[in-house]
């Protein structure tokens, strides 16, 4: 293997999202599962299995107030001693009954204000906990045409934004997350890249975008929005999951391996694979079990990033100055369709991992132990 991947794949990192430990459903049905953590620290000690059976997931992102604990600095100790850190901070104005009518887009001054209270806390919890990251996705959007006026929720969402971006300290950045519809299904008031772009650029380099490869509309090509914000410097992050249909949460590359290949060679070809651009996996396990949904989730970004590294940059740029339509689509597929599970096995060893995560964490017996200790107290969940 060139010597530039493997450096490439053993610098990689993704972070694992706290709440794909928790129980999580539809609203149709949440299905519990045995063993599922109370608590954030014992979501942060499933999240470290993920990263020592991978090597590549040391930090884990937090949900407010899902991981809401008394000593936040403590929570990060915690975490450092099972050898990952704290990522994103996820705030959560989307299930206060306040916000039914909007969170920082609401009509009524002291809902907003109450809504802004909780992004600066979570300002504070980046303080407490050393994250250099705030992820804002809001739920705000109507449901009825005429229900409330779009360009006064936009005046109201760009003074948060900016109230927020005030208050950032050094070293911090927040990642606004757009989403095309759900819950709101009207008007969502971010509801796409360029809704984003466009707050995030009034107000400054610590304002980004982060692409959520759920949250488009059927047939967008997301790898377009990838390079265009690249371009930009606006690219903060990625929410990694896949999806058939909606905003289905599933694991990252399971719905359409293809497309998280075409989107992780816009990062390749770009320069987006660096610590600045957070890699993260916003993602559900419903009915599978959590800890090896997420490794398999891991696998699958570091095996399409792969490929992606394995793109033959200089007979692809020579078939694309030559026109040459067949011979450039030939040369990306040629490297889709090369097969780097043996190289990832090899890399894993070269790292002293197990070369299958899979098998190795299911040998393990960390689900046996968690099973029999988490009796009792209650399973962790989107608390909604
Ligand atoms: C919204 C979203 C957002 C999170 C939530 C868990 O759909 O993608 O990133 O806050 O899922
Ligand atoms: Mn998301």
């Amino acid at each position: 293997m060139r010597n530039d991947i493997g450096a490439a794949l053993r610098a990689q990192r993704i972070e694992t999202p706290s709440w794909a430990y928790g129980n999580s459903g539809t609203r149709f049905k949440v299905f519990a599962q045995e063993g599922v953590p109370r608590d954030p620290y014992e979501k942060i000690a499933d999240a470290a299995q993920v990263h020592a059976f991978t090597g590549i997931a040391p930090t884990v992102a937090l949900h407010i107030p899902w991981d809401r604990v008394d000593d936040y600095g403590d929570l990060a100790r915690h975490a450092a001693g099972l050898g990952v850190g704290i990522g994103a901070i996820n705030s959560n104005v989307f299930q206060d009954d306040d916000y039914k009518l909007g969170s920082v887009t609401n009509p009524d001054p002291a809902v907003r204000r109450k809504a802004l209270g909780h992004l600066l806390e979570c300002v504070d919890i980046m303080d407490a906990t050393g994250s250099d990251t705030l992820k804002l996705w809001f739920s705000d959007g109507t449901n009825y045409p005429g229900q409330d006026d779009i360009r006064a929720r936009q005046d109201r969402l760009a003074e948060a934004l900016a109230a927020v971006y005030d208050r950032l300290g050094e070293g911090q950045r927040f990642l606004l997350e757009y989403k095309l519809f759900e819950p709101a299904f009207y008007l969502t008031d971010v509801p796409d890249w360029g809704t984003a772009y466009a707050h995030c650029v009034k107000l400054g380099s610590k304002a980004q975008v982060v692409v959520d490869t759920g949250h488009h509309a059927p047939g967008t090509n997301i790898e377009f929005i990838v390079a265009f914000l690249l371009r930009e410097g606006r690219l903060g992050g990625f929410d990694f999951n896949s999806r058939f249909y909606a905003d289905d949460d599933l694991m990252v590359g399971a719905a359409d391996p293809f497309q998280l290949f075409r989107i992780m060679y816009e990062v390749v070809r770009g320069g987006g694979l660096r610590p600045e651009i957070a890699f993260m996996l916003d993602q559900c396990h419903n009915i599978e079990p959590k800890i090896p949904g997420q490794i398999r989730s891991v696998m699958n970004v570091q095996e399409a990033t792969a490929k992606a590294l394995l793109v033959d940059g200089e007979a692809l740029a020579a078939a694309q100055a030559a026109g040459d339509v067949l011979g450039a689509n030939a040369v990306l597929m040629d490297a889709y369709n090369t097969d780097v599970r043996p190289l990832l096995a090899a890399l894993r060893e070269e790292m002293g991992l197990d070369p299958d995560p899979m098998r190795a964490y299911a040998r393990s017996g960390y689900f046996e132990k968690i099973r029999a200790e988490r009796v009792g107290g209650t399973q962790a969940g989107w608390g909604a």
